[in-house]
């Protein structure tokens, strides 16, 4: 269809500002998962290729920490007014090689336009603190100092808004960064490379090296000089990371999966919470890690829901993500519709009951694509597997409960904490819940997606190990804090000592 917006047959890797070939010369086929036309190749980059860019990267960041912050953030803003620019052809691209649909990949784009001039805002401040010292005459502060080069690995399933929100930040902050991204997508970072490229960012301050995570990830995790590594992805690859990283003393933050769950109380209005799981659980076909994947719902109230829920499912179009009239867009590849399929079993087996969808869809429109039909469970325990395991897919639980308390219990039961959301209009269930339920992002009268990026992004438990991408809070994974003292006095002040 606009595959005439894809240029290339084959990408290149971006180091030191130069588009080159992979050192092995390996290539890997990226297909669009609506109709698995082929896209591009990808290289599969070596260990070599790494090295390379790390060494690029070593170099570039000392000169571009000494680039006053006001300036750096300069480049953002010039690589925001380009996003924007292209916003269009980005999205269609985004949807080609991640299936999902044009609405929602024009919104993905918007959420990295929206961090670039939010970065670049954080160019006029980057703030430090001051504080008292205990002796005279000498002054005390704390800034933030970039770490050096950092190492980015990021997921298919928000190509080019989760690039954003670790690449400004770092580059902000000043240092160079090495970004290996996910083979399923990568056009978006093809894109976003051309686009700093454009914007005037020093060479070699960002760096792209395509590959599998085995190969080009670990390199990048063991390489002596990355000094930070910023991980989306999934939960096992995310443990296995932060054990290397561990043994290293490397700074790692992660952000993993997700089991966010909608609290529907018996006072919610039952439109607008039917509405609100629908988007959040099959836009991006559940393919976020805040997608919803479970539904607390008052035994009151169970019933009704279910029928709304039913019958708005039934209005749900499914199929190429070009065609503006399609909502639910195809699973990634034949891994992700396996898992799902499995879950299916899964859940069937241990005795919830099939409402609706379960099934791939194999109809003549859907005959070479990846689609899976929008699935409710209902009558779900909190202990079944389709309520603990994260999905990744278009597949929602029902789970009823009797009561608020029981249904914070529920949320927070299990392994995952990185978004929740209650339907109610008692305000002291409002607030009750934002304080209780144990997740990183808490909604009141909404799905559970939907972050937006001058917040902190992240979860609790399982989903992370304490670190949140985007916001404010982001620039602390790309710092150190660096205690600054000025001694004015003329004399030899011994701290602790010579206090009277
Ligand atoms: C993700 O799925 O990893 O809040 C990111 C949201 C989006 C980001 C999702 N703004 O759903």
């Amino acid at each position: 269809m606009t595959k005439t917006l894809i240029q290339e047959e084959k990408l290149m890797n971006f180091i030191n500002g130069n588009w080159v070939n992979s050192a092995g010369n390996q290539f890997k086929e990226v297909k669009n998962p609506a109709n698995w036309e082929t896209l591009v190749q990808v290289p599969l980059s070596s260990e070599a290729d790494v090295n390379e860019a790390v060494q690029t990267a070593k170099e570039a960041q000392k000169k571009w920490a000494l680039v006053p912050a006001p300036q750096r953030a300069e480049v953002l803003y010039r690589v925001g007014m380009l996003m924007k620019e292209r916003k269009e052809d980005l999205s269609q691209i985004l949807t080609m090689e991640n299936g999902k649909v044009i609405e929602e990949a024009r919104g993905e784009v918007q959420e990295g336009i929206d961090m670039a001039f939010y970065m670049a805002g954080e160019g006029r401040r980057l703030f430090g603190q001051t504080t008292p010292s205990e002796l005279k005459d000498k002054f005390a502060m704390s800034v933030r100092a970039p770490v050096g080069v950092v190492g980015i690995i990021t997921p298919w399933n928000f190509p080019i808004a989760i690039a954003t929100w670790k690449s400004f930040p770092a580059i902000v902050a000043g240092n160079a960064v090495v970004w290996k991204p996910a083979t399923e997508t990568p056009l978006m970072a093809y894109e976003l490379a051309k686009i700093f490229e454009e914007s005037g960012l020093p060479k070699g301050v960002l760096n792209v090296v395509f590959g599998s995570g085995s190969e080009v990830g670990d390199t990048m995790v063991h390489h002596k000089d990355i000094r930070v590594i910023s991980f989306t992805g999934s939960n096992d690859v995310g443990r296995t990371i932060a054990a290397k990283c561990g043994e290293q003393l490397k700074k790692v933050s992660l952000e993993m999966g997700g089991k966010n769950a909608v609290i529907v109380m018996d006072d919610a209005d039952l439109s607008l919470a039917t509405e609100g799981i629908l988007w959040s659980a099959f836009g991006t076909s559940g393919q976020r890690c805040t997608a919803c994947s479970r539904v607390i719902v008052h035994e009151d109230v169970k019933e009704r829901l279910e029928e709304r829920l039913l019958s708005e499912m039934e209005k749900l179009t499914i199929g190429n993500g070009l065609d503006e009239t399609n909502k639910v867009g195809p699973i990634i590849n034949k891994g992700g519709l396996e898992k799902i399929q499995q879950y299916i079993k899964i859940g069937q087996e241990e005795g919830a009951k099939l409402l609706a969808g379960g099934y791939v869809l194999d109809g003549e429109e859907y005959a070479n694509g990846n689609y899976f039909a929008p699935t409710l469970f209902t009558d779900a325990t909190p202990d079944m597997k389709i309520a603990q395991e994260e999905i990744f897919g278009p597949v929602v639980s029902l789970i009823p409960v009797k009561s608020f308390e029981e249904a914070i219990e529920v949320n927070n039961g299990v392994e995952y904490g990185l978004s929740s959301s209650v339907f109610t209009r008692d305000v002291n269930r409002v607030f009750a819940a934002q304080r209780d339920l144990d997740t990183g992002i808490v909604y009141v009268n909404a799905g559970t997606t939907g972050a937006e990026i001058h917040l902190p992004f992240g979860g609790t438990k399982g989903t992370g190990n304490g670190h949140r991408d985007s916001g404010v809070a982001a620039l602390d994974v790309f710092t150190e804090w660096k205690a600054v003292y000025v001694d004015y006095s003329g004399k030899l002040q011994r701290a602790q000592i010579d206090v009277d």
